[in-house]
């Protein structure tokens, strides 16, 4: 791999390494290389090939190479291209927001809570509105976790409460009062028509109408969620993929304690 970064060691990497223009890496410094994958409703044949090379051209990638072009159906086909992107970011510049806490284990949780807190921490989660994924609310919930990471209803010091999908919000909100609730979870996954917005925000709405916004750490998440979206929306919190129990739990007892609340 001559000229990739087999070659250097650390401290030649880190010269040649311009934070303000960072690009794609694949085999070679800067190189640029990048795969990227689409359907186009066309049959599978050469000049389908064709529309895909120019497609991606379209997109900014150079010499760009059909890797892989799949039949979907009589009119549809799967396409990855290799290329090259010419365009460079500015890491140095960048700004995000990010949900700022160390994250704990989870053993570490429940250390957390007994001493600061001093009691169970009752955690409501629900994917509410229309949408019918559990998936996600259960990979933060059930006992058993996601991808090795624990959930919520393991934690000695939580009490989980998983209402499952296509909950009301209305009803939501019912039921953490009624469970004297100190953090609500809800999951988006569906985003068509931005449904998760609206669905958000008439959650943010009715705990504000109903004088009940501050009573509950309020966390949203699920694969279109961002932190930053999140807190836009009136969330304390948002988190996307990635992200497991442990993080969920970590923000809401140490903004639980931020908060004053006991
Ligand atoms: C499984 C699945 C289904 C199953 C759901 C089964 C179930 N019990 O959940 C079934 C078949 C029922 C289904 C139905 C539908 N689905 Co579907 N489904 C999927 C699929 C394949 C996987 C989703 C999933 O389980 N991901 C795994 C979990 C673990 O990931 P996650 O949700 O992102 O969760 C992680 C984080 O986001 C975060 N997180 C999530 N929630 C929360 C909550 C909190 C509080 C926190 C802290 C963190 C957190 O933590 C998790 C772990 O890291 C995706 C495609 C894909 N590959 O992603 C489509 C997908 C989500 N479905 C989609 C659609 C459109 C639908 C339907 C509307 C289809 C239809 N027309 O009928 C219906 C839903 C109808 C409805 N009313 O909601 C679209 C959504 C498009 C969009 N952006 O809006 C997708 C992306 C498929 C696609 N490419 O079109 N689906």
């Amino acid at each position: 791999m001559s000229g990739g970064l087999y070659d250097m060691n650390v401290k030649d990497f880190d010269k040649t390494l311009d934070l303000s223009k960072i690009r794609c890496y694949g085999d070679t410094m800067n190189d640029g290389k990048v795969q990227i994958s689409f359907t186009l409703p066309i049959k599978n044949d050469d000049k389908g090939v064709e529309a895909a090379r120019q497609m991606a051209r379209k997109m900014g990638i150079t010499e760009p190479n059909v890797a892989c072009s799949k039949t979907l159906d009589k009119n549809f086909t799967f396409y990855v291209v290799y290329g090259s992107c010419p365009f460079t970011v500015n890491y140095e510049d960048l700004k995000v927001q990010s949900v700022d806490n160390e994250v704990m284990d989870m053993h570490q949780v429940d250390d957390f809570i007994r001493e600061n807190i001093g009691r169970k921490v009752v955690m409501v989660g629900a994917s509410t509105g229309t949408d019918a994924h559990t998936v996600g609310i259960d990979a933060i919930m059930n006992r058993k976790g996601f991808a090795g990471h624990y959930g919520l209803e393991r934690y000695e010091m939580v009490e989980a409460y998983n209402l499952g999908a296509q909950v009301e919000n209305e009803d939501f909100v019912k039921k953490a009062v009624e469970l004297n609730a100190d953090v609500l979870l809800v999951s988006q996954t569906v985003t068509q028509k931005d449904i998760h917005i609206q669905n958000l925000t008439n959650l943010i709405e009715l705990l504000e109408a109903e004088n009940l916004r501050d009573r509950f750490i309020v966390i949203c998440g699920g694969a279109r969620i961002t932190h930053e979206l999140a807190k836009e929306l009136g969330f304390d919190a948002g988190f996307g993929p990635n992200k497991y129990a442990e993080d969920t739990a970590s923000f809401a007892v140490t903004e639980m304690i931020k908060r004053g609340m006991k």
